[in-house]
């Protein structure tokens, strides 16, 4: 079979710089990176919404299978509807925690100190869900919609950490009952929940470290 589409180019965006700057850069990134970490108690102070707006807009930028671009960023204002998200990874939670993970599971998750308690997705200024967008009548069919989604988050976590907010990547599952809790159609199946804010006040994170790059990055 042919195809209808054209395939049309333009200049790709040149950016060539000196090694020294670019070693530079991503000095300053990796620093900036070693500091973002996944924050679970969150200040009430308010966080604009163009923050958010302009952290999805990097987000969207993200590479995806065939350009399809398969997400939906869900923005969760409605009070209700938050707490009735909440109120849903909370019932997943207590399940998980008290029948559906393994003992070696559990293991590996104490040191996080996570329950089945969720008081940030109702509490953090904003609450974000990620959608991965399945074909129909008004989308196409996407091809390696997971890979897609998960490189636009982590976009979207660079994004806000580079402006200082805190994000957690919330994964209650199964999470198929928020696309009815958020009003949003089938094809729109949850990825992430992301509470945002500024972190609190004295907020404390687990402690916990990264592997060395000779266990991360070997040569063959
Ligand atoms: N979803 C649960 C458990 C949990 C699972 C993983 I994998 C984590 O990295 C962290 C937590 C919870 O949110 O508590």
């Amino acid at each position: 079979m042919s195809c209808t589409t054209e395939h049309v180019t333009e200049p790709a965006p040149a950016v060539r710089l000196e090694l020294d700057e670019a070693r530079r850069l991503l000095e300053r990134f990796v620093t900036t990176m070693a500091t973002r970490r996944s924050i679970r108690e969150f200040s009430p102070d308010r966080v604009p919404v163009d923050l958010v707006e302009r952290a999805v807009r990097a987000a969207a930028r993200a590479p995806s299978g065939a350009n399809i671009q398969p997400w939906r960023f869900v923005l969760v204002e409605d009070r209700a509807m938050r707490r009735r998200v909440r109120d849903a990874a909370e019932a997943e939670e207590r399940e998980f925690y008290a029948n559906r993970a393994t003992p070696e599971w559990l293991e590996v998750l104490a040191p996080l100190g996570t329950d089945a308690t969720k008081p940030f997705l109702t509490d953090a200024p904003h609450l974000l869900v990620l959608m991965e967008v399945h074909a129909s009548d008004d989308e196409p069919r996407p091809y390696y919609a997971k890979e897609s989604v998960g490189i636009a988050l982590g976009f979207l976590l660079c994004a806000l950490h580079h402006a200082g907010l805190a994000a957690l990547t919330h994964t209650p599952s199964p999470m198929g009952v928020l696309t009815e809790v958020l009003g949003r159609p089938r094809n729109e199946r949850p990825f992430v929940v992301l509470p945002i804010g500024w972190p609190a006040d004295g907020a404390e994170v687990p402690r916990l470290t990264r592997k060395p790059l000779d266990e991360v990055l070997v040569r063959v």
